[in-house]
């Protein structure tokens, strides 16, 4: 049975993940009534829009009345048990009489946190959890950011040679890695809130920063210009209708309508003012001094690092002085995943930071 709830809980995955931006800062859920004797799918029902119907109750909705008793409900989240804005979804399962119900991961709101799976134990139905755990686990990483932390998901994306340099001795830096890393980039884009550079950037290579992929969606940038000596008449500062958040310390001048000033003191400071705007994640596309300063201040969650089968030898490094001195001062670095984009290499990292 556990093949069966796999394929069905991949339906929920994808089904889920087609809401990203309008549920947020809600988690992606979908869920599916399964009759398991005729193994037949009754319905599905998907949470489509922050405020309104969890999955559960939609999919629900969509059986129609039938008797619930001998079927199955299966869920990528832990199903809810508090009151929000929404009535909790573990009563709707109790009232309706489901017989077992088959969960992806845990619910981390504090307000869930197991007491969901809990009070469905307790009224005698059967609970099954932690079906494809880490790929329900990872449909979710921004949510379980946001309501652990209420900051937004950070992935810090750098493109490197093998020998980890962005730029040659003579100081070319276009391009380092191949186009298909590049046009794997272009969908990452499309999936964050925002994305994040520096000005030093800007400067160099004046980029869009959009996401050229056509229908898909471009995240709202955020430039980082602490003394704010940028001129307004850069790429990333056309207005195509979505913001740009300036995070600087000069607010003495005139700011185009679509550019937001955002005075900070810190990351954490600026991150925090971002999510408050609706940014729930944010993508990083810049270069060494921000990356070392993000990394010193523990606050990224994920690397993406691209490797190209290339050597510079003398150059510039991605990252700078951490003042590790100790290897047990190093910072620290989960591998999750690693794949081929044609010639090049992408490695996925979570960071470890100690709480
Ligand atoms: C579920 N199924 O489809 C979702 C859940 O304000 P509310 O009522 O929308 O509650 C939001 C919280 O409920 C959210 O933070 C998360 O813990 C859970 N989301 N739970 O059982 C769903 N979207
Ligand atoms: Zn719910």
């Amino acid at each position: 049975m556990i093949k069966k709830y796999e394929e069905l809980m991949r339906i929920c995955l994808d089904e889920a993940l087609k809401y990203r931006f309008e549920v947020a800062p809600n988690p992606m859920v979908c869920a599916i009534v399964y009759d398991e004797a005729n193994d037949k799918i009754i319905s599905k029902g998907t949470h489509e829009k922050f405020g309104e119907n969890h999955a559960e109750r939609n999919a629900i909705l969509n059986a129609g009345d039938i008797d619930f008793s001998d079927k199955t409900l299966i869920v990528n989240l832990e199903p809810c048990s508090h009151q929000g804005k929404t009535p909790p979804c573990v009563d709707l399962i109790i009232e309706k009489g489901f017989k077992k119900v088959v969960i992806g991961t845990y619910d981390p709101n504090p307000l869930v946190c197991s007491q969901g799976t809990m009070k469905l134990k307790n009224s005698g139905i059967e609970v099954v959890v932690g079906i494809l755990e880490n790929e329900c686990i990872e449909l979710n990483k921004v949510f379980i950011k946001n309501v652990t932390k209420k900051m937004p998901y950070v992935t810090v994306k750098i493109a490197t040679t093998f020998d980890s340099k962005i730029v040659t001795a003579g100081g070319e830096s276009k391009w380092v890695t191949g186009e298909a890393s590049r046009d794997y980039v272009q969908k990452l884009r499309s999936q964050y809130f925002g994305i994040l550079s520096g000005s030093g950037t800007i400067l160099a290579d004046n980029p869009a920063l959009t996401c050229r992929i056509k229908g898909e969606r471009t995240p709202e940038r955020i430039i980082i210009d602490r003394h704010g000596k940028i001129s307004f008449d850069y790429e990333v500062f056309k207005d195509d209708g979505t913001r740009v958040f300036l995070a600087t310390n000069n607010l003495e001048r005139d700011f185009p309508t679509n550019v937001v000033p955002i005075e900070f003191a810190n990351f954490r400071d600026l991150f925090a003012k971002l999510y408050n705007n609706g940014i729930y994640s944010i993508l990083v596309e810049t270069g060494k001094t921000i990356l070392t300063a993000l990394i010193k201040q523990e606050m990224a969650d994920e690397i993406y690092k691209f490797v190209s089968p290339k050597i510079f030898g003398n150059g510039m490094d991605f990252v700078g002085n951490l003042n590790v001195f100790k290897i047990n001062e190093c910072y620290k670095l989960e591998f999750r995943k690693m794949e081929k984009v044609e010639d090049d290499i992408l490695i996925k990292a979570k960071f470890l930071y100690d709480e």
